[in-house]
């Protein structure tokens, strides 16, 4: 992997570190860039009282000198400011609050209860504090790095919610550009409207019946030049590189590329995109080619094919329930109420945002395993000089 990150931190320890390597030297990044990506994570309706506490932001530890990556590892550091609430249960050092609040009644659908039994611990915050999706906001920032450098070589990406506890929003003809303002302007992120005052209701109820809510959101990302990925070998294909990071968020359940699911009850021939030459745009990023239709969602044969990436991702409900499910108390072996602790109704707006970070640092990855490069300038070197070639080719036909 070229692209490679790391995050660690617990959602109340003292914050969460990045560090995010093999990025060429020379990139231009500052840290209101990621901060916003992380702003755009804490939004959306339905979120619980945390997001009032934090306001994410990055201070770069390395890697970076006057606005330009040096080539070196990234470190970024996001203090949480809850840590102040939690240093007595959180303490690295000394038993502190610790024994006293124990949680024993593991949770249904989280990770409490398999984590205390495999870890051989005694109390299920050894196991939540890390698998909270708190920690996505690292993921954020290491992937506002890959987006940043994207940019740089002409990828957009943006994403909209697509159903939220149920509630489908009707998708326009085409999409708006570019897509993340449009969607972020709306408190679901979906564009459409009259949808969203549906599913700002149904969170209302949700959270009135102490339930939680889960949906789907949809990742695109346009410019990207025809060939990222390789047919040649299982683990160089793109559809699963990007399936894996992205079934790899807490709460998800499923990932579809293009038609997804759609595809296998179709015929071919309401599946397959049609091809025509555009030898018009030999140098293009689709290499003078176009498709009649996207159904692949651009991506054939673990490939791009330089028409937009379309991934959709579907979250389950969050398993902190304030009416909680049955379960036993790991202290007593008793039937108990599950431990509901403070959480989101739904986090399906700032689930898209960070399948977008993980889109660009797949995307990223396979742009930097394709064109590689110590410095951004080689990196586009080798970008112009592979499009100029593929377009020599329109000139053979030609002759
Ligand atoms: C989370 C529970 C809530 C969420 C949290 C994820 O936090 P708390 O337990 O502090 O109320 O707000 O998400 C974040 C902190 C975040 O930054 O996204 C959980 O249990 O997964």
């Amino acid at each position: 992997m070229p692209f490679r990150f790391t995050t660690a931190g617990e959602s109340h320890g003292k914050g969460l570190v990045a560090v995010v390597e093999g990025v060429p030297a020379g990139l231009r990044i500052d840290a209101a860039f990621v901060d916003a990506e992380l702003s755009r994570r804490m939004q959306g309706y339905g979120r619980g009282a945390r997001m009032k506490i934090e306001a994410d932001r990055i201070e770069w530890l390395s890697g970076i000198r006057a606005g330009e990556t040096l080539g070196s590892p990234i470190a970024m550091l996001i203090r949480n400011r809850d840590w102040d609430n939690w240093a007595d249960v959180m303490a690295p050092e000394g038993e502190g609050e610790i024994r006293r609040r124990r949680v024993t009644r593991p949770r249904p659908g989280h990770a409490d209860l398999v984590g205390v039994l495999k870890y051989d611990r005694l109390d299920a915050r050894d196991i939540l504090e890390r698998a909270s999706a708190r920690e996505t906001a690292a993921r954020v920032a290491a992937g506002s790095v890959a987006r940043r450098l994207l940019a740089d070589c002409g990828v957009s990406i943006g994403s909209h919610v697509v159903s939220l506890g149920g509630i489908t929003a009707s998708r326009p003809a085409s999409l708006p550009v570019p897509l993340g303002p449009a969607a972020d302007g709306s408190p679901v992120r979906m564009l459409d409207r009259s949808a969203e005052a549906q599913v700002m209701a149904r969170i209302d109820a949700a959270k009135t019946a102490g339930d939680t809510l889960g949906g789907e959101i949809e990742v695109v990302a346009d410019g990207l030049p025809l060939g990222l990925g390789s047919h040649v070998s299982w683990d160089r294909k793109l559809d699963g590189r990007l399936a894996g990071i992205l079934m790899s968020i807490p709460a998800v359940k499923g990932v579809e590329i293009g038609l997804g699911f759609e595809a296998a009850r179709r015929p071919g021939s309401a599946v397959h995109d049609p091809i025509d030459a555009d030898p018009a745009h030999p140098t293009d990023r689709r290499a003078g080619f176009r498709r009649r239709s996207n159904h692949a969602g651009g991506l054939e044969g673990g490939m791009t094919t330089g028409e937009p990436l379309v991934v959709r991702v579907a979250m389950k409900p969050i398993a902190t329930l304030m009416t909680p499910l049955a379960t036993v108390d790991l202290a007593s072996g008793e039937p108990a109420a599950a431990q509901s602790e403070r959480s989101d109704v739904t986090a399906v707006p700032a689930m898209g945002v960070i399948a977008e970070a993980l889109v660009a640092i797949v995307l990223a990855d396979a742009m930097l395993e394709k064109f590689g490069g110590d410095s951004m300038a080689e990196l586009h070197r080798n970008l112009e000089g592979y499009l100029a070639a593929m377009g020599r080719r329109w000139d053979e036909i030609d002759s």
